[in-house]
């Protein structure tokens, strides 16, 4: 019997990684789309050394006939969406290519499953950006949506877009309302791995003083291992198409994770002044470490986040496996032996 085919957008993303090495395993046929581009870009897919395994297809997310072509090609049995312009901050920056990639591309693919009469089933990874700010503590499936970035904006578009067509056409759509998750394979502009990466530069190798903005944000930060079980059983154990919100339930600010890591690696610390003077110091000898600078503010900033994940807990028998603690320990391990070994990984 052929092996089932899936479709992933964002494959060498951080969650495309970890989704294709897990589905890999379970014996599908993975295919992925990459954008092109002039350097080498397949350093996550090779850190699990699945590469060879994966049938690539080259296209912007946005280039509709493109698109078609592959999905008509290769009609996937799932295709999960996780190609995104997924750093908020630059979504201040361009809205308007923000909304095209979160919004407009996924408004295609699911024009092309509709108008084609294609029976494929679509995960859309939406987000907890999509709340915003709120006095609800922790968010599930029901809670207002308030966005507070073009970025939350865009994804919030797609994510209705999902029930709509959902409801209108009849089909398995479903979308994981998806808190932070984070790994060694996040993007460096992502906070998380920007400050394991920075901490362990100044200490292993004498980097520059870490610059940061918003210390006092708080995130419900879980580890993608888990967040890509809990697409997969969205997708294949759910018995009819709804959506979900994946999340740990516990939220920490910023400070709490730069102490984490500095604890990890048996830093002692002080932070001394306040707001754009504010400081993180060494107390051993005194040396700055993390200076914060205005520039890594946002227009608008969601200041807390924390996820009610009960009804996947319920439903799909989905836990996170991952503590705050296990998820900083492992990211400051690997980072050290990345920075130690010869094929040093640089995403
Ligand atoms: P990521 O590491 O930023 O990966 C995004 C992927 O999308 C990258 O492979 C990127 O390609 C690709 N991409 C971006 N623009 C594209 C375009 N125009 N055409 C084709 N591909 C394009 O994101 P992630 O953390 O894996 O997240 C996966 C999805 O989950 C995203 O949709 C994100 O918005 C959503 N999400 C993530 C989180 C989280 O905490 N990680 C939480 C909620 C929702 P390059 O490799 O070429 O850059
Ligand atoms: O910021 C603060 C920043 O960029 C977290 C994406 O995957 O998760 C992610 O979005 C917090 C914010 O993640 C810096 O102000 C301070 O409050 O790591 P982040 P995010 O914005 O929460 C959601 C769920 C997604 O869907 C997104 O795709 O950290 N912060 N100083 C900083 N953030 C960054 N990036 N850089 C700093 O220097």
């Amino acid at each position: 019997m052929s092996k089932k085919k899936i479709l992933i957008t964002g494959i060498n993303g951080q969650d495309g990684a970890y989704l294709s090495k897990y589905l890999l395993e379970k014996n599908f046929d993975v295919i992925g789309i990459l954008r092109r581009s002039s350097s080498y870009k397949l350093q996550r897919l090779d850190y699990f050394n699945i590469s060879d395994k994966i049938k690539f297809y080259h296209s912007e997310l946005n280039e509709y006939r493109n698109i078609e072509r592959i999905i008509l090609e290769t009609k996937p049995a799932i295709i999960y969406n996780l190609a995104a312009q997924s750093l908020v901050e630059y979504s201040f920056e361009n809205p308007a290519y923000s909304f095209d990639i979160n919004f407009s591309s996924v408004l295609n693919m699911l024009d092309i499953i509709v108008r084609n009469n294609l029976d494929i089933k679509f995960f859309q990874a939406s987000t907890s950006e999509m709340f915003g700010n709120s006095k609800l503590d922790k968010k599930n499936e029901i809670a207002r949506f308030n966005p507070t970035s073009p970025y939350a904006i865009s994804k919030l578009s797609a994510h209705q877009l999902i029930k709509n067509y959902r409801d209108s056409y009849n089909k398995f759509f479903c979308s994981g309302i998806l808190f932070n998750h984070e790994s060694f394979l996040r993007g460096r502009e992502f906070v998380t791995k920007k400050i394991v990466n920075g901490i362990i530069n100044i200490y292993y190798n004498k980097g520059p003083v870490l610059k940061l903005g918003n210390l006092d944000s708080r995130r419900d930060w879980g580890h993608a291992e888990d967040y890509i079980i809990a697409m997969y059983k969205i997708m294949h154990k759910s018995k009819l198409p709804d959506d979900y919100v994946v999340a740990t339930g516990k939220s920490y600010s910023i400070r709490d994770f730069i102490k984490k890591v500095c604890d990890c690696i048996d830093i002692k610390i002080k932070f001394v002044g306040k707001g754009l003077n504010e400081k993180c110091v060494d107390t051993k000898n005194n040396k700055t470490i993390i200076k914060v600078d205005k520039k890594y503010f946002r227009a608008n900033e969601l200041h807390r986040l924390k996820g009610n994940a009960n009804k996947i807990k319920k439903k799909l028998n989905w836990k996170p496996t991952f503590t705050f603690n296990k998820l900083v320990e492992e990211m400051v391990k690997k980072e050290i032996e990345n920075l130690s070994s010869k094929n040093n990984i640089f995403f």
